[in-house]
């Protein structure tokens, strides 16, 4: 009996599938690949069934013979272990993301003389609005809170970029690589107090108030559907952030990170060239548990932001801290650093495995951004965020485009330079026409 291997990442069966599984019955013995939930969020959108429930449909369904799991969107390790003579798939996938994968397909099955069968693809209008909806029903707070806590669960780093508008939303929630066989994207959005500050031309010192950061998320909640995590700078009294806690978990908001400084908060990056306070280890507790217990879901994350490294107040600080908020109710810790090398991190993480009680550990590599996110996984850290860079790449630009037409006195050198194309600034938001 020949072998046939196909993949399947859908939680919605339909008659497209079974053309395909009945397709691969006819030349064999059927082999299907269930994508993990990781590699469907990471292509498609959040799967609704888990693995588990997605599996056991599979496996139920006529002329399939075993289901296995398919770690990741490429195919390559499946086939190389199962040797099939045929894999089946639709032929939609000669475009998009998947062109690539389906191109390492092709070669990896000339190594044992296997080949690649394409079945029609099934245009089904009433189901693709079905599966628009369903990643529209992402967009409700209580689906969109808990995706951080999984993806957390799931995957070996949570990848996270800043966001300061609807449009850089937009930009996390949709730029996609393909990368050696493995679909890169964002996992959720980071609003930034420092960019949130900048893009309104405030300095980032608690300045821009709840309403005002509210409007932000507000913003971007409108057009993503990933989760987001917002920099609440110290999280101000405690008697405050008590109701910021419950505002934030209201619309859907998966985490909040708040830092120990007390008094005015000027940004971590300028270090001790600025006055800054550290809080004590008790007042910062209480606004943690205060702030614990205030949140009426399970989903909901209070970050403890270390700034111990920051005012230089050493590892063995930042440890002792770290305790103390695992202690208090804090769902993760967060440690900063603004040396340009990532040394007093690797120290303190060396030191915060050894925990007995640890909870997930967040990074901002920012001033040292040499580091991978590979050596970040090694050393424990689960969430990366990618907190200014947005912004940082942004401003030259339009400062640049900005110079050009005062010193030319016209807009044509920075157009050519600069500028993307008048079509595509009017398409890039789809509706507008
Ligand atoms: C921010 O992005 O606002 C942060 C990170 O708090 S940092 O700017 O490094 O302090
Ligand atoms: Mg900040």
């Amino acid at each position: 009996m020949k072998k046939v291997y196909l993949a399947m990442s859908t939680d919605i069966i339909h008659h497209g599938h079974i053309n395909v599984i009945k397709k691969a019955r006819e030349l064999g013995e059927v082999i299907v690949g269930v994508l993990a939930d990781e590699a469907v969020a990471e292509y498609k959108r959040f799967p609704l069934l888990s693995f588990d429930e997605r599996k056991t449909i599979i496996e139920n369904l006529k002329g399939v013979k075993k289901v296995i799991k398919q770690d990741e969107l490429d195919y390559v390790r499946n086939l190389r272990k199962i040797k099939p003579d045929y894999v089946v798939n639709g032929d939609d996938w000669k475009k998009g993301p998947q062109k690539s994968i389906r191109k390492r397909v092709i070669e990896t099955l000339k190594e044992w003389g296997g080949e690649l069968v394409e079945v029609e693809y099934t245009e089904d209008v009433v189901l693709d609005q079905l599966d628009n909806n369903l990643e529209k029903l992402g967009t409700t707070p209580d689906q969109r809170r808990m995706k951080l806590r999984k993806l957390i669960e799931l995957k070996p780093i949570v990848r996270i970029l800043e966001a300061h508008n609807g449009l850089t939303g937009l930009i996390a929630e949709k730029t996609k690589v393909v990368e050696g066989g493995k679909v890169e994207s964002f996992d959720g959005m980071w609003i930034s107090s420092l960019c949130d500050s900048t893009a309104k031309g405030k300095p980032d010192i608690e300045l821009v108030d709840l309403t005002s950061r509210m409007n932000t998320i507000n913003e971007i909640l409108e057009v993503t559907t990933k989760p987001i995590i917002l920099d609440g700078d110290t999280g101000g009294k405690i008697e405050h952030f008590i109701f910021t806690v419950k505002s934030l978990e209201r619309i859907g908001v998966s985490a909040v990170i708040i830092e120990d400084k007390i008094g005015l908060k000027k940004n971590s990056l300028f270090g001790t060239e600025v006055e800054q306070k550290q809080d004590t280890i008790e007042h910062f507790c209480q606004k943690i548990s205060e702030g614990k217990k205030a949140q009426v879901t399970d989903d909901f994350m209070i970050i403890s932001r270390i700034e111990s490294l920051i005012l230089k107040a050493g590892v063995e600080d930042a440890l002792k801290r770290a305790k103390a908020y695992i202690e208090a109710g804090a769902d993760a810790i967060m440690i900063h650093s603004k040396i340009d090398t990532p040394k007093e991190i690797l120290d303190f993480c060396e030191e915060y495995k050894k925990f007995e009680h640890k909870v997930p550990l967040v990074a901002v590599p920012s001033s040292y951004c040499q580091i991978t996110e590979e050596e970040l996984i090694e050393v424990g850290v689960n969430v990366v965020i990618y907190a200014n860079q947005l912004i940082r790449s942004a401003y030259p630009a339009m400062v640049d485009t900005a110079e050009s037409i005062l010193k030319n006195k016209r807009a044509y050198e920075a157009d050519d330079k600069n500028c993307m194309p008048i079509k595509e600034i009017l398409t890039l938001i789809p509706g507008g026409k």
